[in-house]
């Protein structure tokens, strides 16, 4: 059939296969970490695409020329549209909106001048749900998956002088194959959900720069690559600690350790340093805190003290803005952890929003982050591993500077089966390898048989998160006591999720599941139990706030899970707030 044919994209079911190259990862990923940048926030042009016409038709493609003059009719007319703000999620944009699973096109126009010769522009986008390609005036520059992570495109060959025509598909269908997979517990917004922006680098820049306090706490290591192998000078400069040290950069990369004469960073005192990395006319700068994290027995240790982690979990969801989180949306969910008297915050079950840490490491919270490697991933799919291992070195990649992650988490909940095992195991020596500064856990399951905290992987984590639900799924203490007992982990146990459903108001004596009472009595019951265990390091309640998830369709219920120890209008505290707050001032 002849590609002029206009009916042949009818018979073309291959059509996606020419964008499957070109994807972004981590390789690629060039951090703002503050050089300037032309935002691209605003009001786009957004048509739902729910049959992929868009790549069928190759709605990119098609030219401006107004609807009175074409020559042939078509599908697709940007200006037909919704206006729309971008970051945002769709789903809460309009009502039939809601649930929709599949294909939009967002389009916008920008004017760019081009300026020296060599110079680079590179394209960042914060986050894009589930996929995304991307087409600047037509040309197909690139694409991303993962939902949560960000992603960078070179997109100078692509850009002239003038007007341009900048496209996004962005595609949020889940599937047994993604990461995380169809089945999830949380809600599945779709859409350009955070800052997208366009910034000028030199020929040469530097695309990695880290810092970090090594074991011990008295030096610290700069390290720095650029984004070609050549030999050049960098520089690192903190002035509050006198440091101006100059970095022999060879074949691309280069370090220099020297001796650390400031304040450890903690959560009592939060000391940051302003930095400037530099390298020719390339300049990044961060605000950096110093502290050692590491795992010795049982214990976790903060700059070589003992720490228990108090903490809660918490998604990243809003009544309003769904997955978009402003700062103050973030400075308010971090005051709320500090009033209960916690140290510790789960971020769940994907990497949250880029100032999360920041704003952490100003407040003094210690984070833990982790990957969408949530139930029943297909273990087995040596695609699905790549896509799973891209989004944590992406993770690991935009927070290696923050003070606040103490861990990188590697996946919720997973059968403890031979195919997980070689999956989340590759996965942990993926971690350790690109960061050897941070601990590696994952939230694992109890071992039913020996009913123990054993668990394959844990010879390949510093730290064993622990999900339990004792007084909940499971009707009564007595398990979680029989559990305790006959476990010997012989490593930090973090308690990484237990907790129990209240529908604000509802009331009641004794164990009436859903009502605020037994939520507090629940955390009296576990909180007494694990604070008296040696082994169990910390633990994070499940959760701070209640959060839509189409899977709870009950009347207390009603679209969202409610564990929260807030409602989801982030306002109403159940009684459980208060108690667990008094456990652990306690504890
Ligand atoms: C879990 C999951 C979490 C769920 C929670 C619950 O174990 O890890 O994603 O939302 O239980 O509320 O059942």
């Amino acid at each position: 059939m002849a590609a002029d044919d206009p009916f042949h994209h009818l018979h073309d079911e291959d059509y996606a296969r020419p964008y499957l190259a070109g994807l972004a990862g981590a390789a690629t990923y060039v951090p703002v970490n503050g050089r300037p940048v032309l935002s691209l926030a605003g009001d786009w042009r957004l048509t739902l695409d729910l049959f992929d016409e868009g790549l069928r038709q190759k709605w990119f493609a098609l030219d401006e020329t107004p609807p009175s003059q074409w020559s042939q009719p078509r599908d697709y007319e940007i200006e037909a549209g919704e206006l729309v703000p971008v970051p945002s999620c769709w789903n809460l944009l309009k009502p039939e909106w809601t649930y929709f699973e599949g294909a939009a096109w967002y389009t916008r126009h920008l004017d760019w001048q081009s300026g020296h010769a060599g110079e680079r522009a590179i394209l960042n986008i914060g986050a894009a749900n589930y996929a995304a390609l991307v087409f600047v005036n037509g040309i197909h520059v690139g694409g991303h998956r993962g939902g949560s992570t960000p992603f960078s495109l070179d997109v100078t060959d692509a850009l002239r002088n003038g007007r341009n025509r900048l496209q996004v598909m962005v595609e949020n269908r889940r599937s047994p194959v993604r990461v995380p997979m169809q089945h999830i517990d949380w809600f599945n917004y779709g859409g350009l959900y955070r800052e997208i922006s366009l910034m000028r680098l030199p020929a040469v820049f530097i695309r990695e720069a880290r810092a970090a306090l090594l074991p011990g706490g008295r030096q610290i290591r700069f390290s720095i690559a650029l984004s070609e192998t050549v030999d050049a000078t960098a520089r690192v400069d903190i002035p509050e600690l006198g440091l101006s040290l100059s970095i022999a950069v060879r074949d691309g990369e280069g370090e220099v350790t020297t001796p650390f004469t400031g304040q450890a960073w903690s959560p009592e005192a939060p000391r940051l340093y302003d930095a400037v990395f530099s390298c020719g006319e390339d300049r990044i700068t961060e605000r950096l805190g110093f502290r050692t994290i590491e795992a010795r027995g049982t214990d976790i240790l903060l700059n070589g003290e003992k720490i228990w982690l108090k903490g809660v979990c918490v998604h990243e969801d809003d009544l309003v803005l769904g997955k978009v989180s402003t700062e103050d949306d973030v400075r308010r969910r971090l005051r709320h952890v500090k009033e209960l008297g916690g140290n510790f915050l789960r971020l769940s079950h994907y990497p949250h929003h880029a100032h999360v840490a920041r704003i952490a490491d100003e407040m003094g919270l210690l984070l833990w982050a982790e990957i969408p490697v949530y139930w029943a991933i297909a273990f087995d799919n040596p695609d699905t591993y790549a896509d799973a291992e891209n989004q944590l070195r992406e993770l690991i990649a935009r927070d290696i500077n923050r003070a606040s992650v103490i861990l990188w988490g590697v996946g919720n909940e997973n059968a403890d089966t031979d195919a997980r095992l070689s999956f989340m195991a590759r996965l942990a020596q993926v971690a350790r390898k690109a960061d050897p500064t941070r601990l590696i856990g994952a939230a694992c399951l109890i071992n039913r048989e020996t009913f123990a905290i054993e668990d394959r992987l844990a010879e390949h984590l510093d730290v064993i998160g622990l999900n339990e639900y004792f007084g909940w799924y499971e009707p009564d203490f007595s398990g979680l006591d029989r559990l305790l007992a006959n476990s010997a982990p012989g490593k930090p146990v973090i308690v990484s999720e237990t907790g129990a459903d209240a529908l604000p108001g509802h009331r009641g004596a004794g164990r009436v599941l859903f009502t605020e009472d037994w939520q507090a009595e629940f955390y009296r019951q576990q909180v007494r139990r694990l604070a008296a265990t040696p082994y169990v390091a910390g633990i994070a309640a499940w959760l701070l706030y209640d959060f839509r998830t189409e899977r709870r369709q009950t009347s207390f219920q009603k679209g969202f899970n409610r564990k929260g120890l807030i409602a989801e209008d982030k306002t109403t505290r159940k009684l459980a707030f208060a108690v667990l707050t008094e456990l652990f001032a306690e504890w």
